[in-house]
């Protein structure tokens, strides 16, 4: 009889678009260590280390067994020498005193803390580091610090915020952004995107992508449903962004930049009364609701199944994308569409099967995207 090889002879892709990444992940306790020494070099803005970190956890998320010994590791792409000697401290001892260091690193730390609340990032976390504040309690004290609407709404919500969204929640969610949508206009249309699309349990927001069949229409579309909410005492935050979308621009080769499209970043006031099961919430406090973060895009009906796949992720997926559609096929990806350099010409697509058939990708369903 044939016996089942952990690493058998399958390839795995250096690509991410082309393994299937469920949510179950076999091999978390590697995972979550290479990802704290990612986030360490991303808090130093060390690009190579922190990408070759993100694409080893990448590659061991796609993994349908555990690895158990380095040898289930030789055929793997995408890992490292570093990454290879921390996954063998983790075989022998259970645990690796380098991610232990970086854990207990001030500056890791303060930045992990800092970066927590909404509207401060890397550069922000720093430069309050640098000023030596090392608590929330040394900004908010701090003279000099000037703190943006995004921020202060950051430290306001802190706690719901930095609270898990669970599936629960987005459905509610879900019910109030189409409630609000279909009041402007009842043939809008509404689609799950972000993790809870790739069948995440819990997320840190929730995000949606709205718009009409009526091309042009959906330029208007966010800040009359951004009013019905405000109408509806849902509101309790907005960061609007109007489109700057422009049709005959090629596709951005930066990865990480934001798209063209009107977008909004809201925190919306959930009630307990809506949310079967009730709110996810450590201690029951007696409000009865709770602060939520949710993102809507708009993007022109042509450009749906694009902004669908770039709003879908994760992150690490759509990079790949990116990559393979520019090294493998000479075409440039991003979320308002396909530019095939070779033909010179856009490619349309109406679904994001179309779009995985221009790239001659197999197509992968949403929810084996969590690489
Ligand atoms: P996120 O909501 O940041 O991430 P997520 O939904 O995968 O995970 P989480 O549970 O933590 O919320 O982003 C969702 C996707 O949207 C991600 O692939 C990046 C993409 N995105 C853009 O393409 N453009 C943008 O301007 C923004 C803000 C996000
Ligand atoms: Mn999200
Ligand atoms: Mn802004
Ligand atoms: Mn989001």
């Amino acid at each position: 009889p044939t016996t089942a090889v952990a690493s058998a002879a399958v390839t795995v892709s250096q690509y991410a678009c082309q393994r299937q990444t469920t949510t179950e992940n076999n091999n978390k306790i590697f995972t979550d260590a290479l990802e704290v020494l990612a986030e360490y070099y991303e808090f130093k803005e060390i690009e190579g280390p922190c990408l070759a970190f993100r694409r080893a956890t990448s590659v061991l998320k796609s993994l349908p067994f555990v690895v158990q010994c380095l040898r289930d590791l030789r055929d793997l792409p995408c890992l490292g020498e570093h990454t290879k000697a921390i996954m063998e401290e983790i075989l022998e001892y259970g645990r690796s005193f380098e991610v232990e260091q970086t854990l207990s690193d001030e500056r890791y730390q303060t930045l992990k803390l800092f970066t927590s609340v909404f509207g401060v990032g890397p550069k922000t976390a720093d430069k309050w580091y640098r000023q030596g504040l090392r608590s929330f309690s040394d900004v908010l004290t701090e003279p000099g610090i000037h703190l943006n609407r995004m921020q202060q709404t950051g430290f306001l919500h802190y706690g719901d915020i930095s609270r898990a969204v669970s599936k629960a929640e987005a459905r509610a969610l879900g019910s109030i952004i189409d409630e609000a949508v279909r009041a402007i206009t009842p043939d809008a249309i509404i689609a799950l995107t972000g993790g809870f699309r790739r069948g995440k349990e819990f997320g840190h927001d929730v995000d949606f992508l709205v718009t009409t069949p009526e091309l042009g229409r959906e330029r208007s579309l966010l800040p009359d449903v951004i009013d019905e909410l405000k109408k509806k005492g849902f509101l309790l935050y907005c960061d609007y962004h109007a489109s700057t979308f422009d049709m005959a621009r090629l596709p951005s080769f930066s990865f990480e930049a934001m798209d063209h499209f009107a977008k909004c970043f809201l925190i919306l006031r959930l009630e307990e009364g809506k949310v079967e099961g009730g709110l996810n919430s450590s201690e029951k406090d007696s409000r009865g609701w709770r602060a939520v973060r949710v993102d809507l895009v708009s993007p022109p009906l042509d450009r749906y199944a694009y902004a669908l796949l770039g709003w879908t992720g994760s992150r690490m997926f759509e990079r790949d994308l990116r990559r393979f559609a520019r090294l493998e096929r000479r075409m440039l990806l991003d979320n308002h569409g396909l530019y095939d350099k070779t033909k010179k010409e856009f490619l349309a697509a109406t679904t994001e099967k179309d779009i995985f058939a221009h790239l001659g990708l197999e197509y992968i369903e949403p929810w084996q995207r969590n690489a």
